[in-house]
């Protein structure tokens, strides 16, 4: 889904001639790979670049908002073997601005992964796709031959000392292995199941060396940072929340597409972007970060601004910038029951409480969406969300809970309701005009 508006465009600067403004030579005519020249030619060290990124304030965009900068300095200086990894596997329900991306600009996202491959001292990196977007995966491999080349990649980059090569890995499909420890394992060529953490990929990543794993969105600000400056591009959001970021917005809304605001934005504002509530229906409830994100009723999401410290303080979670909108024709139980169908169906399995979990919360909220629900069941619920949360080896266990509970909390009456009259509150022919 192409881009559809921005307020300030940065990482979506490209993408205006959509399909056709993807190559290096667009890329260069838009000032591309000029960063990567400047850091090379003018010896910057790795602290600077390091110290650039900090400053910043530029948070993962892959959903748990850690800072980039800091996760860099992680990195042992003295080891001989390092990676730099992409997070491409973009697969969280509502997410679809990682593809958007590559298909439209992947040169940034290489810069950028070069550049930090400079920063942290690693000579190879990887970027692993998801296996639903095979089209975007071949258009990384040509940007790649694009970029060596080029002279871009590969031994001695522009005559520098540094170089640094970049491989595309497909992946298969799994949610599971966008949490980057079962990504690595994957690349690995091994089951994509998550690793106990710590050690974190900073000490322990690929083949057990340390690695630097960001997001694809993380990687492509970058070489924008470096060309405004880190302090300017933390200006353009808010303080702790630098820069613009990439929303995903889908649902019933006028427009569904890729926006690119500046963090702060307000809620309202992005709504307004994307055409407001289609059919003029009533806002009912909001995903703001992805299906792992807890839902917020139209109230509180309509004081929000969309960044991580302002969705953090309603009780959700910024994630991966995927907004997920619902109006009032929505039935709060069905829309949970296909969210929980997703997390029992993605679990790897490893760890008992994910894995018995995860079924039981889609069976029982199931049944009470088939009106077979009983009186104890919404306690059972929050019991069984209660042995998951926090004692599993992944976040795939709280990202199923989550959803459960906040709409429990949020919607208790719905639930209720179903379970006493063995239907939905919502009367089936309004929600069939919603659908
Ligand atoms: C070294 C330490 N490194 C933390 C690193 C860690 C990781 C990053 C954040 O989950 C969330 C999840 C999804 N020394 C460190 C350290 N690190 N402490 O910092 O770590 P963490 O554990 O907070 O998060 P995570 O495991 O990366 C990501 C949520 O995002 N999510 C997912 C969306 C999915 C997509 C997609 O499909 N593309 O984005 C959405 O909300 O549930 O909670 O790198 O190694 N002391
Ligand atoms: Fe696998 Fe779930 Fe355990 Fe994560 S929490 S490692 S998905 S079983």
């Amino acid at each position: 889904m192409a881009l559809i508006d921005t307020i300030n465009p940065l990482l979506t600067t490209g993408w205006a001639k959509g399909d056709a403004g993807w190559s290096l030579k667009d890329y260069e005519a838009r000032g591309g790979y000029a960063q990567l020249k400047r850091v090379l030619s003018s010896k910057m060290t790795q602290d600077d670049l390091i110290a650039e990124v900090k400053k910043s304030v530029l948070r993962g965009r892959g959903g748990a908002g850690f800072p980039t900068g800091l996760k860099w300095s992680f990195m042992p200086k003295a080891a001989p073997v390092k990676y730099v990894v992409c997070n491409t596997d973009e697969g969280e329900p509502g997410t679809f601005k990682d593809r958007d991306l590559m298909r439209f600009d992947p040169h940034s996202v290489i810069e950028g992964m070069i550049i930090a491959g400079y920063a942290v001292g690693a000579k190879t990196g990887y970027n692993y796709i998801h296996g639903e977007i095979f089209e975007i995966y071949q258009r990384f491999e040509e940007a790649l031959d694009q970029a060596r080349a080029a002279g871009y990649l590969g031994n001695n980059i522009l005559g520098s000392d540094f170089s640094f090569d970049l491989f595309a890995h497909h992946g298969w499909g799994a949610y599971i292995c966008g949490e980057e420890t079962g990504l690595l394992e994957s690349i690995e060529g091994k089951k994509g199941q998550p690793r106990y953490k710590p050690p974190f990929p900073a000490n322990f990543g690929l083949y057990g060396k340390p690695t630097t794993i960001n997001n694809t969105e993380t990687f492509a600000a970058i070489p924008f940072i470096l060309g405004m400056g880190g302090e300017a591009y933390l200006n353009l959001g808010k303080p702790n929340n630098g820069g613009t970021k990439l929303f995903s917005v889908s649902g019933h809304v006028n427009r569904p597409g890729n926006y690119e605001v500046p963090m702060g934005t307000p809620f309202a504002k992005l709504l307004e972007m994307a055409g407001g509530m289609r059919g003029g229906r009533k806002l009912k409830a909001v995903i703001p970060g992805g299906s792992s994100a807890p839902v917020l009723p139209a109230d509180i999401m309509m004081d929000c601004t969309m960044d991580y410290d302002s969705i953090a303080k309603a009780g959700s979670m910024l994630g991966s910038g995927a907004v997920i909108v619902m109006d009032e024709t929505v039935c709060m139980v069905k829309a949970l029951e296909r969210l929980s169908y997703f997390y029992y169906e993605e679990s790897c399995g490893q760890c008992t409480p994910c894995r018995e979990g995860s079924g039981w919360l889609y069976r029982v909220v199931h049944r009470i969406e088939h009106g077979e629900g009983r009186p104890e069941d919404l306690d059972l619920l929050n019991r069984v969300t209660d042995n998951m949360m926090g004692k599993t080896i992944c976040a795939l266990a709280d990202a199923a809970a989550f959803p459960v509970r906040s709409f429990i909390k949020h919607f208790k009456s719905e639930f209720e309701y179903h379970i006493e009259n063995k239907k939905c509150l919502v009367d089936p022919a309004v929600q069939r005009a919603g659908s």
